[in-house]
């Protein structure tokens, strides 16, 4: 089958990022080199048992020859907004407000409550592992990932979003992902990092898991938002509170974020805001009565995103001699390339 690999989008610690097309769908696919490609064989492995709509969707992998090379692919949804470290990034004052910081948590502990109850840990939560679409937040980059059951998994993660006990080589389960969305509401919150006073990364791991502080909750913040992050950012793991325990929790509990119902109401940016919508949910951002419709969650994303992006995707822009055609030389029964294919995998890989 073949497909074609567009411009590189980024690159990870084992792999580069590109857009792929296929048949006119878009796709994004992280390769490596065959010979370096056991990370991400791994990843491949967990992604293809995975499906939420709050985890970026498999689509199928391949091997291919390009410029001599063998490269293992693995296909994903393409995320069109980026990270959510780059959302933060692109907002007026680099940092998020406080409704947005609620839905993207929400989707976020959705994503976990869903990895949680499959007995996965995610093990690098971050702005920079969150990936945004059309529809808010999904959990993307499963290099770290592994089953809260495998004692013998290296602990791993990003260092400044790592629980006490992580730190401290001890343990890393799911409580530690809590931890971890912790330090990433302070990342949207803030626009900062959750420890800006430690200066060098093996001092910020022995003050992590050896000093009593947790990361500085910001004082313009809500009373719900203070009380969610203080569930996420108790240095016990014991005491922290479990995904499923923090989707009933006030500050994320009432907002109604069902896709279908974001599908269904889903409306054009200038239609909504003509309607004046944009502001109406900016005007009730009070979270004493954070009860919003679905319409006006949608909507305000939808605007949020088409204006701040600098990544909306523009196909026009990449001429055709920019796109490299793959044609997958080695499909490993999709039996041993994951389970859990969709019709868009299968168009891939035949
Ligand atoms: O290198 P930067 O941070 O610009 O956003 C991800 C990151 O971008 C992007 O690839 C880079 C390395 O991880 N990325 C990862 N998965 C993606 C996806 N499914 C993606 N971009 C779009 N869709």
């Amino acid at each position: 089958m073949e497909w074609h690999r567009g411009h590189t989008i980024g690159h990870g610690a084992s792999a580069t990022v590109s857009t792929a097309t296929c048949r006119g769908g878009v796709f994004a696919v992280k390769s490596s080199e065959l010979p370096r490609s056991k990370p991400l064989k791994k990843e491949q492995n967990i992604l293809s048992s995975l499906s939420s709509p709050y985890v970026v969707a498999y689509k199928g992998c391949d091997i291919t020859m390009e410029n001599n090379k063998l490269l293992f692919n693995l296909f994903m949804e393409y995320m069109p907004f980026g990270t959510l470290a780059q959302a933060t990034r692109r907002c007026d004052g680099g940092r998020l407000n406080e409704l947005t910081i609620a839905c993207y948590t929400r989707q976020i502990v959705e994503g976990l409550e869903y990895l949680h109850s499959k007995g996965l840990v995610h093990c690098d939560i971050k702005g920079a592992n969150i990936l945004i679409g059309e529809y808010g937040a999904k959990i993307g980059d499963f290099g770290c990932a592994k089953s809260v059951e495998d004692s013998t998994a290296a602990i791993g993660g990003t260092p400044m979003f790592m629980a006490p006990e992580v730190a401290r080589r001890e343990e890393q389960g799911c409580a530690s992902d809590i931890w971890s969305l912790g330090c990433t509401m302070v990342e949207m919150a803030t626009g900062g990092t959750p420890w800006p006073i430690v200066a060098d990364p093996f001092s910020m791991l022995y003050h992590i898991a050896y000093s009593n502080e947790v990361p500085q909750i910001p004082s313009f913040l809500s009373k719900e938002a203070k009380d969610f992050l203080g569930k996420c950012l108790n240095r016990n793991p014991k005491e922290r509170w479990r995904a499923s325990e923090l989707l009933k929790h006030p500050f994320i509990g009432k907002l109604c974020l069902n896709k279908e119902g974001l599908e269904s109401n889903s409306s054009s940016p200038t239609s909504v805001l003509e309607q004046g919508f944009w502001s109406c949910v900016e005007e009730s951002e009070s979270f004493g009565n954070l009860v919003h419709t679905t319409f006006e969650i949608s909507a305000a994303w939808r605007i949020r995103m088409l204006a701040v992006s600098s990544r909306v995707p523009c196909w026009g822009r990449h001429h055709d001699e920019n796109w490299i055609t793959a044609r997958s030389i080695r499909v490993e029964g999709f039996g041993n390339c994951g389970t859990g294919t969709t019709s868009t995998s299968r168009e891939l890989s035949h």
